[in-house]
């Protein structure tokens, strides 16, 4: 593989990894408030899967890192954390709602399994007029139990729609294992009837982009949809308010050995992973610094982008 693309993924996912850091320190020290899901240890599957897909995405709440992957700035995607300004939704999203219809990114959404449907109405658009770069859409294990995801593969399947189901198989819907919710530990099970699977491991950056670079050079051929399940394994609590202590230290021992960066760095040599750790940490610090001083929103446009009366003047 192209040696620009190994350091491009592995800055990418320390950049995630930092970002995360900062999220969480920030947070305890009262600059953030709010939800707060961290991607820590599952960065091989956000940025591999987002550096390989160009078309339309649709993300969980779990989607600092692959905001940053898709394009948008660390600065700006700090800022949305601390609720200021210069936040790519103008603070008023915060950690579940990074959004970017620039960068075709639609969202960060805080329903479990409720941007799957979104998801299918984009792709039965994109056919609709012609457009041919695809959607993809990301979600958990624990999605897949919804009525909604099912509802979804079958129009996808019955519409021959352009569009990539990944799923991040981490095993767990907040402390609940998905052996006592599910069906199937292998959520593949569940859709072999509607369209192709492929299974990857979600640990491994490069087996991640090469499985969703050939997942999207399927669905632009017009056979209809794919679903991609890629085992994975989150190191911190679900979220900011989660203890973890569901899991024991022997799983989270094995979990961790899978780190996707320790993966990663054989292929770079010594002085390259010394300059893009200091590359990122110095990105992150001016990330901070920026949403520090970046101001909250205006109390002026609180009614903005709201179904109000207020917010109708701001829409004609
Ligand atoms: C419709 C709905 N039900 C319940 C919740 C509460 N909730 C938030 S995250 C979550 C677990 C989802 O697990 P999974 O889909 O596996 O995603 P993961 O967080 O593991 O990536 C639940 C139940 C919600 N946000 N929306
Ligand atoms: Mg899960």
């Amino acid at each position: 593989m192209d040696k620009t693309l190994i350091q491009d993924l592995y800055y990418s996912m320390l950049l995630g990894r930092h970002f995360e850091y900062a999220a969480k320190e920030n947070y305890f020290q009262g600059n953030i408030s709010g939800f707060l899901h961290l991607d820590i240890g599952q960065e091989g599957l956000s940025v591999g899967s987002m550096k390989a897909f160009k078309g339309d995405v649709f993300t969980t709440y779990r989607e600092h890192v692959m905001a940053l992957s898709r394009g948008m700035s660390s600065k700006s995607v700090m800022a949305e954390l601390f609720g200021k300004i210069d936040g790519v939704s103008e603070g008023r999203g915060g950690s579940m709602h990074m959004f970017s219809p620039s960068l075709n990114f639609y969202g960060g959404d805080a329903i479990v399994g409720g941007h799957i449907p979104n998801a299918v109405g984009c792709a039965y658009a994109r056919k609709y007029q012609g457009i041919n770069t695809g959607t993809m859409v990301i979600f958990g294990d624990g999605a897949t139990n919804c009525g909604g995801f099912f509802e979804s593969i079958n129009i996808a399947s019955s519409q021959k729609l352009p569009l990539l189901f990944l799923c991040e198989n981490n095993k767990y819907a907040i402390g609940t294992h998905i052996d006592k919710v599910s069906a199937f530990s292998q959520q593949a099970k569940k859709v072999e009837a509607y369209m192709p699977t492929i299974e990857v491991d979600g640990m491994d950056v490069l087996a991640v982009y090469e499985a969703i670079s050939k997942a999207g050079e399927y669905i632009k051929e017009g056979k209809g949809p794919i679903f991609v399940e890629a085992m994975t394994c989150r190191f911190e609590g679900h979220s900011i308010s989660d203890a973890n202590k569901y899991r024991s230290s022997e799983e989270m021992q094995r979990c961790k050995k899978l780190d996707p960066l320790i993966k990663l760095k054989p292929l770079l040599e010594e002085d390259l992973l010394k300059k893009i750790e200091e590359q990122v940490i110095q990105e992150i610090e001016d990330a901070v610094a920026f949403a520090q001083q970046s101001p909250d929103p205006s109390l002026n446009d609180l009614y903005k982008y709201t179904l109000t009366e207020e917010g109708l003047k701001h829409a004609l």
